[in-house]
Order: structure tokens, then C-alpha cells, then sequence
């Protein structure tokens, strides 16, 4: 008898945390319901894809530090009103798991959906729908869906912010950003550089006008990221010091985290007329 292997369950934690597990012939992977937030990928017998602090809240309503936050309706800080959350409302916000398909042992497919985006009222006075669609087999791929149901126009800044799990900051080199126009947001500053990226100091970079695939060369693996949709690769480690400010970080996280996402952020923002949609996609191989 064939004996099915693939599943998607839901599971509860003891404070009522709820996440979707996954579980297929090619990989494992768990999906917060608060947030639509992916927070472990693994591909046996590969280690875990993305970093998760071993200090990170899992509770509704807090952001998970780690995995891919969902960074949306705006990435950073609120354009006008520093009050607002940074990187928006999406990540803490409750979603539901409308759809799922699993077409073979090796594939399961998930859509969610942010829970009504009008009791954010207060927040961003728009009518929207924001489905974040998720493939996990023996590849990642994620399409954040922003459609307008406005009768106005808005326009959205938004990112898939991968924490990619590294072996140690001094074996990685990021391929792909090289000769590429960006902004370094510790100085507000225009830069390029002709060189393949090692960290070693406080890094966070927004690169514009990024049209190939990023790769990112650990000591035992190389990650490949194709994003659709977007313009804009975002660069972070916060370093020695920004790392200790962090409640929700250990820390000597910063050698094992490297932040690169897959944006739509400073001048790649995207304007939607009434009824229009955008799809941020990345495919993680
Ligand atoms: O994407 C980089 C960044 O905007 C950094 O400036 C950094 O502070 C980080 O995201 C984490 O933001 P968070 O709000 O999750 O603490």
C-alpha cells in the first residue's frame, strides 16, 4: 500500500500560537498563522534554511526574529508618522490558510490571506487583499498578492525579509549585488562596488535596480534567490553592537544570520490604480 508521507497540519502552542506544519517527501516547514510567517524551511538532509533566535517571541501580536517576516504595507520605518510599526502591520497581524494542494508527495502548496485588513483602519485607510502564496518542495517559492479593491489609488513598500541561517558571517560572500547602485541606510548614502559582498561590520543596504539572481556562498552550500516582481534586495547583519541592543537576539547571533530580501523598497515602491495587483515573488533554490 502507498504510504502518504505528505501532510499539513495545524498545531497549537501551550499560549495558543498557531502554525501550519508541512511535511513532504522533498522538506519540512512551519508557517505561523500570525503574520503568515515562515519560520523554519529544511530540505534533509541540509540544516534548517533560516535562522530563528533561540530568544524570539512566538506569540500573537510580536514579530518572530528570524525565517521570513512579511514586511507590508510599508518596509522600515512609516514614511510620516514614526509612531506606526516599523515594517508595517502585515507581520503581526492574524492571516488564514484559505487554500492548500499537495499534487504529489513531493510538493505541498499553501495560500493565506491577511484576516480583514479593514480593522487596520487606523493604520492604512485602504481597501486591499494580501494573500502571501508559499510552495514548498525541493525549492521555496513565495508571491506576497497586493490587489487594490480601493477606488483610489495607494501605493506599498513591502519585503519577504529572509534571516538565512549561515554556518559563520567570516565563510559567507554575497554574489550578484556587485556593480549595483545602493543605498546605505546607516549613512543615507548613494554607493556601488565592483567586488563580490564579505560582512564584516554593521551592513544595511537597500541595492536598486536589481535585475539577477542573488547568491549567497556558505562554507557546505550555495542558496540561490530569484525574486519576480521586485527591483530592490535588501542587505542586513546588525554586528557586534547592534546585535547586543536586541532583546530578541542572542548575542553572537550575527555570525550565524544574514539577512537578504526580496523588496519592493525606496524608489521600486509600486503605485496600484483601483483594481490592479502586484505579486513580490522569490524562488529560494
Ligand atoms: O531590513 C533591514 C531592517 O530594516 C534593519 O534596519 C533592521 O533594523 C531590521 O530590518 C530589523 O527590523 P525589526 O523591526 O524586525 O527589528
Amino acid at each position: 500500500m502507498l504510504k502518504i508521507v505528505h501532510m499539513i497540519e495545524t498545531k497549537t502552542l501551550a499560549n495558543g500560537f498557531r502554525y501550519l506544519f508541512v511535511s513532504n517527501k522533498s522538506a519540512t516547514a512551519k508557517i505561523a498563522l500570525h503574520g503568515a510567517h515562515l519560520f523554519h524551511y529544511q530540505r534533509p538532509p541540509d540544516p534548517p534554511l533560516f535562522y530563528v533566535s533561540s530568544t524570539s517571541h512566538f506569540e500573537n501580536g510580536k514579530a518572530i526574529r528570524g525565517g521570513i517576516p512579511v514586511c507590508w504595507p510599508w518596509f522600515g520605518k512609516h514614511k510620516s508618522d514614526s509612531k506606526l510599526p516599523q515594517h508595517g502591520f502585515a507581520r503581526t497581524t492574524p492571516w488564514q490558510c484559505i487554500e492548500t494542494a499537495e499534487s504529489d508527495n513531493f510538493t505541498s502548496e499553501l495560500t493565506l490571506q491577511l484576516e480583514d485588513i479593514q480593522e487596520n483602519d487606523l493604520l492604512w485607510p485602504y481597501k486591499a487583499e494580501l494573500c502571501l502564496k508559499i510552495k514548498i518542495s525541493d525549492t521555496l517559492t513565495m508571491q506576497l498578492i497586493t490587489t487594490n479593491l480601493d477606488s483610489r489609488s495607494f501605493t506599498i513598500s513591502s519585503a519577504l525579509h529572509s534571516y538565512f541561517a549561515i554556518s559563520n558571517i567570516e565563510n559567507v560572500l554575497v554574489k550578484g549585488l556587485n556593480n549595483t547602485p545602493f543605498v546605505d541606510t546607516l549613512t543615507m548614502t548613494h554607493k556601488q562596488h565592483s567586488d563580490d559582498i564579505n560582512i564584516s561590520r554593521e551592513t544595511d543596504r537597500v541595492y536598486q535596480d536589481v535585475h539577477q539572481p542573488i547568491e549567497l556562498h556558505d562554507a557546505e552550500r550555495i542558496i540561490r534567490i530569484d525574486n519576480k516582481g521586485s527591483k530592490s534586495v535588501v542587505l542586513w547583519n546588525p554586528w557586534i553592537e547592534k546585535n547586543r541592543q536586541m532583546a530578541d537576539m542572542a548575542d553572537d547571533d550575527y555570525k550565524t544570520m544574514l539577512c537578504i530580501e526580496t523588496a519592493n523598497a525606496f524608489k521600486d515602491v509600486r503605485t496600484l490604480v483601483s483594481g490592479e495587483t502586484h505579486t513580490l515573488g522569490m524562488t529560494i533554490s
